[in-house]
């Protein structure tokens, strides 16, 4: 096991949001914090491999996946540190009841968990300020300030989560390798256009529209693909492979409360926004590695579902 030592440890998730709510706890810790990224389903093992003394660990933008409570208590009860949880998902509430035992957590209805902990902890500053406007346009899916697909296309490289929360946390909104992620965007553009312009449109029990998006193998965004073949195609809602043990459900252009679905498949997240794990066999594993658009058991259940809402 890897102890991840620091003075101070931020651990956040690895979306967009996440980079801009660590960005703001980095400026409340005074620029001293070791970074790790996480997320709901591994959160309680990350909480097991971080430094138990560290002076203080503030966790923002991930929810607790139910099955993992047990294993977080566990985790928290031996950490000595002044421990901060802010966050902006559904939680089960006699979940959150337990983990507030064992440290200060925030749970709130917010556009994101940056503009949370921003109201919370660093009201008074004005770089905070910005990024909890950029979390809010990013979490919210909403993306028109103008470089926020630029910088979900950033992170999504290989240290980028890192490079732009620095970034963002000393203020500047245009580092250098903006320019490079602006050029790649517009291919990804071009890349979901033509993805939606291959969609199926489904019709549910109750006359919902919606689309399957497979976004495996493709270069391009999720959500901004999913975002435009709603517009297109007038969807209500919108389900996106990512892998085999990944699949999300966003809103189309009418609400439609998608949480159940995810919920029902090991998952969770927002009404509008939220994503499944699916379990995968060793079998269908293997079969996923071989066969790129390999459906396994329980994604077919799942589309199932989708047609039932
Ligand atoms: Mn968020």
């Amino acid at each position: 096991m890897v102890i991840v030592i620091g003075v101070n440890i931020l651990i956040t998730h690895t979306d967009l949001d996440g980079v801009c709510s660590g960005a703001i706890v980095k400026r409340y810790l005074k620029d001293d914090a070791k970074v790790i990224f996480s997320d709901p389903r591994h959160i309680a093992d990350t909480l097991n491999e971080i430094d138990k003394k560290a002076d203080k660990v503030v966790i923002t933008d991930i929810s607790l996946n139910h099955d993992k409570v047990d294993l977080a208590v566990k985790a928290l009860k031996g950490i000595k540190s002044e421990l901060i949880w802010v966050d902006h998902h559904q939680w089960d509430q006699h979940d959150a009841e337990l983990i507030s035992k064992f440290c200060t957590l925030h749970v709130e209805r917010s556009p994101s968990a940056a503009s949370l902990f921003y109201r919370l902890y660093m009201h008074d500053d004005l770089i905070s300020e910005k990024i909890a406007e950029i979390g809010d346009d990013a979490d919210t899916n909403t993306n028109a300030m103008p470089n926020t697909l630029a910088y979900k296309l950033g992170i999504s490289h290989k240290g980028g989560k890192f490079y732009l929360l620095n970034e963002f946390s000393v203020g500047n909104f245009e580092p250098e390798m903006l320019d490079k992620w602006k050029v790649e965007l517009k291919e990804q553009i071009l890349t979901a256009e033509k993805i939606v312009s291959k969609l199926s449109v489904f019709t549910t029990k109750t006359k919902k529209r919606f689309a399957i998006v497979d976004m495996r193998h493709k270069n391009a965004s999720g959500t901004y693909t999913a975002k435009l073949a709603a517009q297109k195609l007038d969807l209500d809602f919108i389900v996106v492979i990512y892998n085999c043990k990944s699949v999300s459900f966003y809103r189309g252009i009418r609400d439609v409360d998608l949480l159940q679905l995810a919920l029902n498949h090991h998952g969770g997240g927002h009404k509008f926004a939220c994503g499944a794990n699916p379990n995968v066999t060793l079998f269908e594993k293997l079969m996923c590695r071989i066969r790129k658009n390999y459906m396994t058991r329980e994604i077919k259940q799942i589309i199932d579902d989708a047609n039932k809402i």
